[in-house]
């Protein structure tokens, strides 16, 4: 049966220290997402964008949890439990949930709406971990905290709208790391995350790493969730990021890990992030994830 896709902009920039960020679904739609969703043969359905009220209309610290410190916390609560019901809802049509950011907070709402009536795993493709809380946090940022926020690591002194329970550590492989905060190193070592840093990747090739990430996310699942933030590549590829960081994937190794992906069959539900117009040369990161949105569904040359 031909997939359907539904596109669900998630136009944020709450969680990110950069502003840009939020023209991210504009910039991936002019990339031609539809037309490669097509090639990709699937159906794209367009749902629109969410509404996200500007960040300079709202205070960032007007809502703080019980401890620690978080950015746009309100905000990202009212963004993530719409987004939530909008994945759910795909979900409950047989569609395809495809979620562009936007800051990877929004992870908190994919991760919540697919996890609503299902077990799950999760890849995510990230230079960072995602993995600090309110109290770790180095900078605030809640796109520095969205898998602990969907692991019901970060407390935000209200968990039930950040918290996936329907996802468990074992369940969730993080793919390409190289920049991780000391509390986050913790974390991943006191915890059954399954971790591949940069450096296993250039040991044993990203299509060996990439099956084993897949082993451990389908694991006794009803699927997987992919989480592709641009900055996994390397800023030579995918220079429109908040935050770059030297060493990460080619062009060529993201779509061998993302053919993985759907050489599977497990995907369930997909979001691209990070991608920041204003930061980008002639909008080659936004067309970078339409490119690799596609492969994960299913794109191939002959
Ligand atoms: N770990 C740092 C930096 C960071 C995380 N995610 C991005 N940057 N994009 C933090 O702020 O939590
Ligand atoms: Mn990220
Ligand atoms: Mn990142």
């Amino acid at each position: 049966m031909t997939r359907t896709v539904r596109i669900i902009g998630a136009p944020t920039d709450y969680g990110a220290n950069r502003r840009g960020v939020d023209m991210g679904p504009s910039a991936i739609r002019y990339a031609g997402l539809a037309e490669q969703l097509e090639n990709a043969g699937v159906v794209p359905e367009d749902a629109g964008d969410l509404p996200v009220p500007r960040a300079e209309e709202r205070d960032p610290e007007a809502n703080q949890p019980t401890e620690g410190h978080a950015k746009f916390l309100r905000e990202t609560e009212e963004v993530s439990t719409r987004l939530a019901d909008d994945v759910a809802d795909a979900l409950a049509d047989d569609v395809t949930p495809l979620v562009l950011g936007g800051d990877h907070s929004v992870a908190i709402g994919s991760l919540v709406g697919s996890a609503r009536d299902a077990d799950i795993g999760a890849i995510w493709f990230d230079a960072h971990g995602d993995l600090n809380t309110p109290t770790t946090t180095p900078s605030g940022n809640v796109h520095g905290m969205p898998l602990a926020a969907g692991l019901g690591i970060a407390d935000f002194g209200g968990v039930e709208w950040a918290n996936a329970p329907g996802l468990r550590p074992e369940n969730v492989a993080l793919v390409g790391l190289r920049s991780l905060d000391d509390a986050e190193r913790e974390l991943i070592r006191s915890t059954d995350l399954t971790a591949f840093t940069m450096s296993d990747i250039d040991e044993r090739g990203i299509t060996d790493v990439v099956d084993d990430a897949l082993a451990v996310a389908t694991d006794g699942t009803d699927g997987v969730h992919v989480s592709l933030d641009l900055d996994w590549l390397d800023p030579k590829e995918a220079p429109g990021v908040g935050t770059p960081v030297r060493g990460g994937v080619s062009y060529r190794e993201a779509h061998s890990a993302l053919e993985t992906v759907a050489h599977s069959e497990s995907l369930r539900s997909l979001e691209v992030v990070e991608v920041n117009p204003i930061l980008d040369e002639h909008n080659e990161t936004a067309e970078l994830a339409t490119e690799l949105a596609a492969s994960a569904l299913g794109k191939t040359i002959l």
